[in-house]
């Protein structure tokens, strides 16, 4: 069989998701690997963009079309989908969206994969293989030590562009629990990890000199973990090619110094760690107890990053019951005091498969709910809810702005030097300027959906301007010469309200 397997991604934030840097859909590349070898598989990628997607699938000779997708990229999986069962090819879909939907997802596929596929893929190659593609199949919760489960194709690359760095995964799980995020749900609490022998064996693999290892919580929350990870980290320096790479960890790995050291020495130059909000109501809800517990050690924490050479990628959640626009702009006022590096500042989404869209459906305060089609508007870019404090338009209009200031090639450049300066590391620099560029072309990207979203006559209400107006003031008091850039290249320049966008030279 010739099978193609597809991540698509939404129309709406194609930029948003995408332009930062081309990441392998890492599931994939694991479902490649496992396929077995008489059949042959290509990736077709949508981050690279959707116009060849069509031509590809209907004159590639494809015996099966596999698509992942995350809940904004459902809309357009169902699209492709359509496309292939018109001609005759076997569809099936898996990923977050079709486990956390495969009611929804059954009406436009032949067949819905739930949950993880390690196991059960060579059995549906089999079938589809056989003509006897079944409804449904379920995967389980695989011990991923004993089954060796969670390599990757490393080689396959695919055939419509290619990816920056490599992605690899070393564990499986996170037992944190967060009201927003189905990985407790659909990966399980307890964290499942690889065999050390197999993660070193497939580092040594990777093309890419910078990896992006995508587990849910590289150190874990318990001292078993950490154990096991600085063991990792120990023979990733002993017997792993040298690389540098990114993941993505909770807070606490801020207090283990020496799995900090062990972390900057195997390459380690960032961690995404999800700080989501610095009240204390906010994180009870979004039931991130972890950081509940840790709230008034988040400089001490965030420092002990920093002396370890690695840089602090924020992610922060806006949206939640207590949060108004002057919180939002204090949430980024926060950040930028306790040192973060690249801050991600996105909106709060209920997404199907949490406990959150239960409870926001129960409310009856989903403001998306027109399924398929609302899906795409899942991106995170855009509030598909009702807000308690504040409404839908102005926590949109609150992280436009954000978005823009953050945007600036000044303000880029500064939060490199920043960097430079707390972790001493010219590497970790260069890997925070990347990432903060990469921001920026995201958001000129994202620029003509925000021109259709706000006409670009937005930000108007007064309250807004004033919110935005401290903060400004606020980064000017922080940074001289102050913040002055001319707006995102792909912005129209209609009438824009606030300076943060149209003050500078051009
Ligand atoms: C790495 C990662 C990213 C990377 C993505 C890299 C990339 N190439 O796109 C980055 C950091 C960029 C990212 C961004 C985002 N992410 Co993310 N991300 C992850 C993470 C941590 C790991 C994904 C991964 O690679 N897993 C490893 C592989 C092996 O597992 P897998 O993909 O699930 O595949 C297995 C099964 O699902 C199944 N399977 C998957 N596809 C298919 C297809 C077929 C045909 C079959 C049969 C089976 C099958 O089999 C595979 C093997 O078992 C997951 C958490 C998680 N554990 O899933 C969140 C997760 C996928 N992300 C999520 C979200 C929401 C986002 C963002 C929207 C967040 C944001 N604020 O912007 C963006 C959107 C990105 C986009 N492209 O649209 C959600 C998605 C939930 C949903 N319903 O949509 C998750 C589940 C986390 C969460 N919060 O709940 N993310
Ligand atoms: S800590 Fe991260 S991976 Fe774990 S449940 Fe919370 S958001 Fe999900």
């Amino acid at each position: 069989m010739k099978i193609a397997l597809v991540n698509p991604i939404t129309r709406r934030s194609q930029g948003y998701h995408t332009v930062g840097s081309y990441i392998p859909q890492l599931g994939l590349q694991v479902l490649a690997r496992l396929t077995p070898p008489q059949h042959t598989v290509d990736i077709i990628d949508e981050c690279f963009g959707l116009d060849q997607t069509e031509r590809l699938l209907l004159t590639g000779g494809y015996d099966l079309v596999g698509i992942t997708a995350y809940t904004s990229g459902a809309t357009r999986a169902y699209e492709l989908a359509g496309i292939c069962r018109a001609k005759g090819i076997a569809t099936i879909m898996g990923g977050p969206h079709a486990s956390a939907r495969p009611d929804e997802a059954a009406g436009h596929f032949d067949s819905v994969a739930i949950g993880e596929c390690d196991e059960i893929w060579p059995r549906i190659i089999e079938d589809a293989a056989a003509g006897r593609l079944a409804p449904r199949y379920e995967g389980e919760l695989s011990d991923l030590e004993t089954t060796g489960f969670g390599m990757a194709d490393q080689t396959l690359s695919p055939i419509n562009g290619r990816y920056d760095v490599s992605a690899l995964q070393t564990s499986r799980g996170c037992p944190v629990g967060c009201e927003y995020c189905s990985v407790t749900r659909f990966n399980g609490a307890p964290i499942r990890r690889r065999r050390i022998d197999d993660i070193i064996d497939e580092w040594n693999r990777t093309p890419k000199k910078f990896i992006f290892v995508v587990d849910d919580n590289f150190f874990g929350v318990g001292e078993k973990h950490a154990i096991w990870a600085k063991e990792l980290l120990r023979q990733i320096i002993k017997r792993g090619k040298k690389r540098l790479w990114f993941s993505q960890t909770t807070l606490n790995m801020g207090e283990d110094e020496e799995g900090l050291r062990l972390a900057y020495q195997a390459g380690c130059r960032g961690m995404l760690v999800g700080f989501e909000s610095f009240n204390e109501a906010t994180l009870r809800q979004y039931a991130k107890g972890i950081n509940r517990k840790n709230l008034d050690r988040y400089q001490e924490l965030v420092d002990g990053f920093h002396h370890a050479g690695i840089s602090v990628f924020g992610g922060f959640i806006i949206g939640s019951d207590e949060d108004t626009p002057e919180s939002v702009a204090e949430t980024a006022r926060t950040a930028v005091e306790l040192g973060i590096d690249i801050i991600q500042v996105t909106n709060l989404t209920p997404l199907p498969g949490t406990k959150m869209f239960d409870r926001y459906a129960e409310a009856g305060r989903l403001l998306a709910t027109e399924y398929p089609s609302d899906w795409e508007r899942y991106t995170f870019t855009e509030t598909v809810y009702h807000p308690q404090k504040m409404s839908a338009r102005e926590l949109d209009e609150a992280i436009y702005e954000l978005r823009y200031a953050a945007a600036r090639e000044p303000w880029v450049w500064k939060r490199a030097f920043r960097t430079l300066v707390r972790t001493r590391s010219l590497t970790t620099a260069g890997f925070v300027l990347g990432m903060n560029r990469g921001w920026k072309r995201m958001a000129r990207v994202q620029a003509p959906r925000d021109a259709e979203n706000f006409g670009f006559t937005p930000p108007a209400s007064e309250r807004m301007q004033k919110v935005l107006r401290s903060f400004r003031m606020h980064l000017r008091s922080r940074f001289t010469p102050p913040v002055v850039d001319a707006p995102p290249a792909a912005a129209p320049s209609g009438p824009v309200a606030l300076d943060v966008l149209n003050s500078g030279p051009r």
